[in-house]
């Protein structure tokens, strides 16, 4: 079998319905065996919309998704979704085209070495010279890309060994390993939270779905334990329910922060306790914690490596969840303040007041209608800026949503992951948050939602600044503004260049009638709202 053709046969037994690309001459020959395999071909108009496309379906998936590039700029372009990746644990496979092997080494065109390149970033990076070895190395990758801590894996596929034969051409998938609940440790957990008095679960993104935040559920109401997620995890408990203790990371408040220090025991689950989770390595501190630590990760790279924890267990977070919440335990009568302590804590920062800008619309409002007239099970996307940090507090989500963030704050990931959310699950509602400065930087990608029939709806905050940058820079240098200010397009013109459907909100306008509109309408729709650069984020305003 001819090695392109292998490969397409390999990644259909691996689940890929559909890949993500930029072309390019370097990989003709896979282009030309997915002409008629059944797979979709997702053209795409930049690397970084195709590889950060790619990261999306696999955060809603949980399995390993497929971006396709062309050699050197094609690899340098899509350098950013596999950094994204690696920062947040996502399994993606980046297939690469090289030059000819008969040709390496001679700093050819467009030749580069992706093991150097790519070398700190993905989890493996394999340059596939052999065709005959592609039947190890193909399910060799996928496993890689999905187990313990996820990650990117980079294949670097010479243009000439596409068309070599593949002898034996036997198309496998690896089975993860299995990992169970490890029952033997559930005891010893529970004697531990027996004698905390104010405990708490954190919950990391390995929850996501429907066995985790079931399992996540039912364990915190069976042993009355408050939860708060992680950075960009919020959507694996319910921001309603009385457990409820927020989220860590940027935008977490002052009164949450306090209050969920006060912790005498934290159970880690499904997070590896980076950075911004762990609040900087503050909560748990770095290295040795205020209060005792159980982690519970499906791999024990993470386990230890920066916190110490007093019990560290490697188990599959939904189903170690599911054992411990068949116990109950009587919890001391303290627990009830416990619960209030942190869950008002975050009710108090739920609460939006707004600062009635009066130089542009308040985003909060339109954030906090948005999430009134949203379907329920409403997946939202986010770019990185400012304007996410009123979804963040003011969506009360819950395990029916699903929220896909950038971890590591890439800008230019909002678009394209709306487009692919929408492609995966068209019968969702898609809303991407995104600010002026981020779309950009991958807004091309309404193109690519228009020729696929992807209907993302895309909620623009036009400030006029870098907001982020901006809010920073007005906290170490007042007054000084410096290479944030911005010129923009008439975006509402632009949208409708692509058959976008544009909805502008200016002040004085109608909030909830205009989002009515906006969601009520059928295809990609773009909410153009004119927003105060006064009202900077949730956190404050500009001259505060
Ligand atoms: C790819 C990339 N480049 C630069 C940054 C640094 N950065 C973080 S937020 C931000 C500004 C975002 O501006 P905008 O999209 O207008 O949103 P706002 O903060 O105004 O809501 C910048 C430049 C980044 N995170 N990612």
């Amino acid at each position: 079998m001819r090695a392109a053709d292998f490969m397409v046969e390999s990644l259909k037994a691996h689940g890929i319905k559909r890949v993500y690309c930029v072309p390019g001459e370097s990989y003709l020959a896979l282009l030309d065996a997915l002409y008629d395999s059944g797979i979709d071909v997702i053209i795409c108009r930049h690397e970084s919309g195709a590889g950060f496309m790619a990261v999306a379906e696999a955060k809603m998936t949980g399995r390993p998704a497929v971006a396709m590039v062309s050699r050197g700029p094609g690899a340098t372009n899509a350098s950013i979704a596999v950094h994204q990746a690696e920062q947040d644990a996502v399994p993606l496979i980046l297939l690469v085209g090289q030059v000819a092997r008969e040709e390496r080494y001679r700093h050819v065109f467009q030749e580069m070495d992706y093991s150097a390149f790519f070398g700190s970033t993905a989890k493996g990076v394999f340059e596939l010279t052999d065709a005959p070895r592609l039947p190890e190395m193909l399910p060799r990758a996928f496993r890689l890309a999905a187990e313990g801590v996820k990650g990117p894996v980079v294949l670097s596929l010479p243009e000439d060994m596409l068309h070599d034969d593949v002898p034996h051409p036997q198309v496998l998938t690896y089975p993860l390993p299995e990992l169970d609940a490890a029952p033997a440790l559930i005891d010893e957990v529970l004697a531990m939270l027996k004698q905390a008095e104010r405990p708490l679960i954190m919950a990391g993104s390995t929850l996501r779905g429907k066995a985790g935040s079931e399992a996540l559920e039912h364990c915190a109401d069976a042993l009355r334990v408050p939860v708060v997620t992680t950075w960009k995890s919020q959507d694996v408990f319910d921001n309603t329910s009385e457990l409820y203790a927020g989220h860590t990371g940027f935008g977490t408040t002052k009164g949450q922060r306090e209050a969920l220090a006060q912790a005498d025991l934290i159970i880690a689950i499904g997070t590896r306790l980076g950075d911004p989770a762990s609040l900087a390595f503050t909560l748990p501190e770095a290295p040795q914690p205020k209060q005792k630590l159980i982690h519970i990760y499906p791999d024990s790279q993470p386990l230890g490596r920066v916190i110490r924890a007093d019990l560290a267990i490697v188990a599959d977070p939904a189903k170690f969840l599911a054992a411990l919440g068949t116990n109950t335990i009587v919890a001391p009568s303290t627990r009830e303040k416990w619960i209030k302590t942190v869950h008002g804590a975050t009710t108090a920062a739920q609460e939006f007041k707004s600062p009635n800008p009066t130089d542009g619309v308040d985003f909060g409002a339109v954030t906090v209608a948005l999430s009134k007239l949203a379907p329920a099970n409403t997946v939202i996307t986010m770019d990185a800026g400012n304007m996410t940090t009123w979804p963040h507090r003011h969506w009360k989500m819950t395990p029916n949503n699903l929220l896909i963030g950038a971890v590591a704050g890439a800008m230019g990931f909002g678009v394209p992951s709306a487009v692919a959310a929408s492609l995966n699950d068209p019968a969702r509602t898609a809303i991407c948050f995104v600010g002026d400065g981020g779309i950009l930087m991958t807004g091309n990608e309404l193109a690519t939602a228009i020729a696929f029939g992807a209907t993302p709806k895309i909620v623009l905050s036009n400030n006029g600044i870098y907001g982020t940058i901006r809010t920073h820079q007005e906290r170490a240098y007042p007054g000084r503004v410096s290479g944030t200010k911005l010129v923009n397009p008439d975006f509402t013109a632009w949208a409708e260049t692509f058959g976008v459907k544009a909805f502008p909100l200016n002040m004085g306008d109608d909030i909830e009638a205009v989002i009515k509109a906006f969601l009520d309408h059928k295809g990609a729709a773009l909410l153009h709202v004119q927003s105060s650069a006064f009202a900077l984020s949730a956190n404050g305003t500009l001259p505060a």
